[in-house]
């Protein structure tokens, strides 16, 4: 399995530490993974509760981890699935990425451009201090949007996830900076992301989105 760091992008901002690897830069372990992981993973739809209301959430989602681990998110509690071969190349393939241990994967299933994912930060208790995360995309394109909590001046950035990039998320990332995927208005097909991470503590947090309603 081959990685060349030669194309990746450092996003130089306050608080925020993501290496975004582009198309090409890695050799993932087979071809054509949006249709195997589409058509493998066990994908549910799942509802989420927000200011009172519960709706189903805007795309689908599966979890896989190492045996007994469990995430809390969107205050519902999922115990993880076992790995399936090509999830575990994937796992390792995002550990040699990041130099990282990592017992988990959430995958999200956007079928189409309706789909989406409100404005959050992975800052669950269990995932630790400074976590890391290894997002991995396939399929269409869709824009993964990121804003400081608090520094109003600061812009937002809007990165283009592209089939095959792994974007990794570090540092102070998650403490400083919410992110989510956008809705988008012209027709596009589905994409699959996988986000790998290290459950570290007992269960304790949730997953919110904070501000979802321009997203959904
Ligand atoms: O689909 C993406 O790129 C974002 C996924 C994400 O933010 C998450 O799983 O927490």
């Amino acid at each position: 399995m081959g990685i060349t760091y030669r194309m990746s992008t450092n996003y130089t901002m306050p608080d925020l530490d993501v290496v975004h690897f582009r198309a090409g830069e890695i050799a993932f372990p087979e071809n054509e993974m949006l249709d195997k992981l589409s058509s493998t993973l066990q994908w549910r739809s799942e509802t989420i509760t927000m200011f009172g209301r519960t709706m189903l959430q805007p795309r689908l989602i599966a979890f896989y981890a190492d045996a007994g681990l469990s995430y809390r998110y969107s205050r519902r509690t999922f115990t993880g699935l076992p790995w399936t071969p090509l999830l575990g190349a994937l796992r390792t393939l995002a550990e040699q990425t990041s130099q990282s241990p990592l017992n988990s994967v959430l995958a999200n299933l956007y079928r189409n451009q309706n789909d989406s994912m409100g404005m959050h930060a992975d800052d669950e208790p269990e995932l630790g201090r400074n976590p890391v995360i290894v997002s991995m995309s396939f399929g269409a394109t869709r824009r993964f949007v990121m804003k400081h909590r608090t520094r109003k001046d600061l812009p937002a950035l809007e990165l283009p996830l592209e089939d095959s990039s792994i974007l990794v998320m570090r540092g102070t990332t998650q403490h400083f900076w919410v992110h989510g995927i956008k809705k988008e208005t012209r027709p596009m097909g589905p994409r699959v992301n996988l986000t790998f991470r290290r459950i570290i503590e007992p269960l304790s947090g949730t997953h919110q989105e904070v501000s979802p309603a321009e997203m959904l």
